[in-house]
């Protein structure tokens, strides 16, 4: 849960009154947080958001997104006054933009919500506001995107209004401690800028909060994506070298990581989420010529679904009748987020192929919510199945026994069952390793 950090009262800087009216555009997995924890904070929060269901729901003290103790924060902080959901801005003294940056089909970024979202709160725009852009984008948006359609050409930047990008950078399922706790980025367009968000941040964020420019602070939320990605590239690129030479690719990385400067990451059946899996283009995209490794990793995270799509053909071919259970659509664990999902891409294959039946189940989400395929329970999905394919480690699929498993083929693309005991031992196919000197390392059984 959040605390209050030091709220609205704390902040003055020198003539000039406390800001205390927040007006936060896009109500989504970074808004509604970041809103909840302001208002928390004594702050007079306004949440806007396009969607009338949205604006409904959180007026109402409910939520339309999963994610641990939010529910339970904004019912308080509505019920107590403090936050309210509108369909357009308003005046406010500070204006957050945390809108969707989503990539096109030819991986270039989409920024017409934050052109939206900006032309939005233009008529509102006053001397001594800020205007804080926290959603991830492209280098030089904050200067070409949101200062022309936000900012009012009669204002000064940097002198009558501060314009700064800060880059969110929450894990979901941990979005309000991380939120709170995490060290931060203020990129301003000038050092006034830079100084008077910065202030504005301290106020409710207890991590350390770093100084730099709107283009530096662009880059490095890129840059911290595509690391992770490239390194999630070469889990994935392992455990489909280690299914050829017949070995444990979990194992293999397990035991490496003993060694103290190896980390390797986990596979899994591909990279997805709404910020891995796009980010990184934004900066292939700026300059492609320079940016080979970003790109390749990419590629490699994107073909990962391929693989586990030919693990289930060959399951379903030494099958009779073949019913393939399929655990969790979401992009990770414990998430109810299907964006870019590289399970739900799987499922979505394997119902396209008429391989066998299919049952699918994804805890976290409710048939009204997805129509797309009929979901299932996890305790029906395994009774019926006799394929199993683990696509999101959700917590429901990390309890299961061996009992539960026994007698299935299992397809464990984040290796959460290999310590159970029925997990079939992997192969080893009949593989000799030689030393320089031609001594055999190992021999496969
Ligand atoms: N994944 C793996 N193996 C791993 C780790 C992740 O396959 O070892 C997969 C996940 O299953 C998922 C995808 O990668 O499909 C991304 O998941 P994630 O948990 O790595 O990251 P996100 O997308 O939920 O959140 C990331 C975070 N960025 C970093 O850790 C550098 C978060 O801090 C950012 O705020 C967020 O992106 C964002 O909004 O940009």
């Amino acid at each position: 849960m959040t605390h209050l950090v030091q709220g609205p009262g704390g902040f003055s800087p020198a003539g000039q009154p406390p800001r205390r009216k927040v007006c936060v555009v896009g109500l989504g997995y970074i808004g509604l947080p970041t809103a909840a924890i302001l208002a928390d904070c004594g702050y007079e929060v306004v949440g806007v958001d396009v969607r009338p269901d949205v604006v409904a729901t959180i007026n109402a003290g409910r939520i339309h997104v999963v994610e641990p103790h939010l529910d339970t924060l904004v019912e308080r902080v509505v019920r107590e006054g403090k936050l309210r959901a509108e369909t357009s801005p308003c005046e406010a003294d500070v204006f957050f933009l945390c809108v969707p940056t989503p990539i096109t089909e030819d991986h270039r970024a989409d920024l017409s919500y934050v052109e939206a979202a900006s032309e939005s709160i233009k008529p509102y725009v006053r001397a001594g506001n800020l205007i804080i852009l926290e959603s991830t984008s492209p280098p030089r948006t904050t200067e070409d995107v949101v200062i022309p359609h936000a900012i009012p050409d009669s204002l000064a930047i940097g002198e009558d209004v501060y314009v700064a990008h800060c880059p969110e950078r929450v894990l979901p399922g941990r979005i309000l401690i991380e939120a709170v706790e995490n060290d931060r980025i203020v990129g301003g367009m000038t050092p006034a800028c830079t100084q008077q968000v910065l202030d504005f941040y301290r106020t409710f964020v207890r991590g350390d909060i770093h100084a730099t420019s709107a283009i530096t602070a662009e880059a490095t939320k890129l840059v911290e994506n595509a690391f992770r990605d490239v390194n999630i590239a070469f889990a994935n690129e392992l455990s489909i070298l280690a299914g050829k030479l017949g070995a444990d690719p979990f194992e293999i990385i397990e035991l490496a990581n003993h060694h103290p400067r190896v980390n390797i990451l986990t596979p899994g059946p591909g990279v997805g989420g709404h910020c891995i899996s796009v980010d990184p283009w934004f900066l292939v995209d700026a300059a492609p010529e320079v940016t080979p490794l970003i790109r390749t990793a990419r590629n490699v995270n994107d073909s990962k679904p391929h693989f586990v799509i030919e693990q289930v053909r060959a399951a379903a071919a030494a099958v009779e009748t073949p019913v393939i259970g399929c655990l969790g659509l979401a992009y990770k664990s414990d998430v109810d987020d299907l964006r870019e999902s590289p399970s739900l891409e799987i499922v979505r294959e394997l119902a396209g192929e008429g391989l066998g039946e299919l049952r699918v189940c994804e805890p976290y989400v409710t048939a009204e919510q997805f129509t797309e395929f009929p979901l299932h329970s996890v305790e029906d999905t395994i009774a019926d199945s006799n394929i199993l394919v683990l696509l999101t480690d959700h917590k429901p699929f990390r309890e299961l026994t061996a009992n539960d498993l026994a007698g299935k083929q299992l397809i464990d693309t984040r290796g959460i069952w290999r310590k159970l005991a029925v997990q079939t031992p992997v192969a080893r196919p009949s593989l000799h390793v030689e030393d320089d000197h031609g001594d055999v390392l190992r021999r496969a059984a």
